[in-house]
């Protein structure tokens, strides 16, 4: 059998860290084309705290596997025969940015190490490694996905930040370019949300703003990126979406968050929260602060034309202008 369920939750047989203690479960998979480190990795882990550890031998499943539940960590032998250790590194870093990469090897080198780290692994052990030291990297490993997720992520909402957000731009505008792809932005701000915070109190808009995160988040692709651009503003990166897409998925939105229903929103204008967009589709070899600023203009037309709205910004690769908005559909939003 090449896809093996260990489940090895066990009482603490250390004294937990406060990290530890958070994550009640940690959840490995371990690949490797030899059943017995398999039994045997799966073996180990069971004498510390709280693991449940899935293995595979068949290094071509680890997608599907990844992609049907989630993982925390993920040890890789590097030597498979079916599959090249390093190319399933690269798929699985980019596909699950979450997800922290140990590397276990038998035939370690200096060369490995680096090629692997570079690649995104969070960490690289050579074989044989002892069970307290397995633990330790992989408590290590996590400790660090923390502190990374920590530094790309708004507090509040969850959603990235604007940091995230300017890094993840720069990285689809060139992706867009380098392979002649369409990319839009959408610039979202809540509407008179001031008289919102006067009226309930900076506490109830937060639990807003974390409403509103959610239902951006689950709209959304899981190649989109969605993130909070500051204070009751949010924006979204929409890779493969030309102008014309990127205004009927803003048009949608639009309409679901104002048939939401936010507690208290009887009290503003017009009896519901409801948000303006602005919509700006990349320019081939255009700049980053120029999509930005296009699409900050036309959320400013937005508001200016009287809220609860989305405007296109004018300039368009194609010159096509996008016509009356039937509503949906962009595909349906996707697990993340
Ligand atoms: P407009 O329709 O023109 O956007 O009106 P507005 O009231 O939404 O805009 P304005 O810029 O006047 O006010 C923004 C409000 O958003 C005021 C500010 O206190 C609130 N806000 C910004 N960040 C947060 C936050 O993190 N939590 C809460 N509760 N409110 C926030
Ligand atoms: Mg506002
Ligand atoms: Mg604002």
């Amino acid at each position: 059998m090449s896809y093996v369920l260990h489940r090895c939750i066990t009482s603490a047989a250390v004294s937990l860290a406060p990290s530890e203690v958070e994550r009640v479960t940690t959840n490995v998979l371990v690949v490797d084309d030899e059943e017995i480190i398999c039994t045997l990795f799966a073996a180990m882990l069971s004498q510390f705290g709280s693991y449940h550890v899935v293995t595979t031998t068949d290094g071509r499943q680890v997608m599907d596997i990844l992609r049907r539940e989630p993982f925390h960590v993920v040890l890789l032998d590097m030597s498979m025969p079916a599959i090249s250790g390093l190319d399933l590194l690269r798929q699985i870093t980019q596909a699950f940015e979450e997800v922290s990469v140990i590397i276990v090897t038998g035939h370690g080198s200096i060369e490995t190490a680096v090629e692997s780290m570079q690649a995104g692994a969070a960490d690289f052990v050579a074989k044989p490694v002892p069970a307290a030291v397995l633990h330790l990297r992989i408590q290590q490993a996590l400790e660090h996905a923390r502190t990374r997720r920590l530094a790309s992520t708004d507090g509040l909402t969850e959603l990235y930040n604007h940091r995230t957000l300017q890094e993840r731009l720069a990285q689809e505008i060139a992706r867009a370019d380098r392979y002649s792809r369409p990319l839009s932005v959408l610039m979202i701000d809540v509407d008179c949300f001031k008289v919102y915070n006067d009226t309930y109190g900076h506490p109830q808009g937060d639990i807003v703003l974390q409403e509103l995160a959610r239902l951006l988040k689950e709209m959304s692709r899981s190649s989109d990126t969605v993130a909070r651009y500051g204070g009751e503003e949010f924006a979204l990166i929409l890779p493969e979406t030309d102008r014309v897409s990127a205004q009927k998925f803003a048009e949608r939105l639009r309409q679901q968050v104002e048939g939401h229903v936010f507690p208290g929103e009887k009290r503003l204008p017009g009896g519901t929260l409801t948000i303006s967009i602005g919509v700006a589709t990349h320019v081939p070899a255009g700049s980053k602060e120029a999509l930005l600023q296009a699409a900050d203009a036309a959320l400013y037309a937005a508001k200016s034309e009287g809220r609860n709205r989305v405007c296109v910004a004018a300039s368009a690769p194609d010159g096509d202008q996008p016509s009356e908005l039937p509503t949906p559909p962009r595909a349906p939003a996707s697990p993340s």
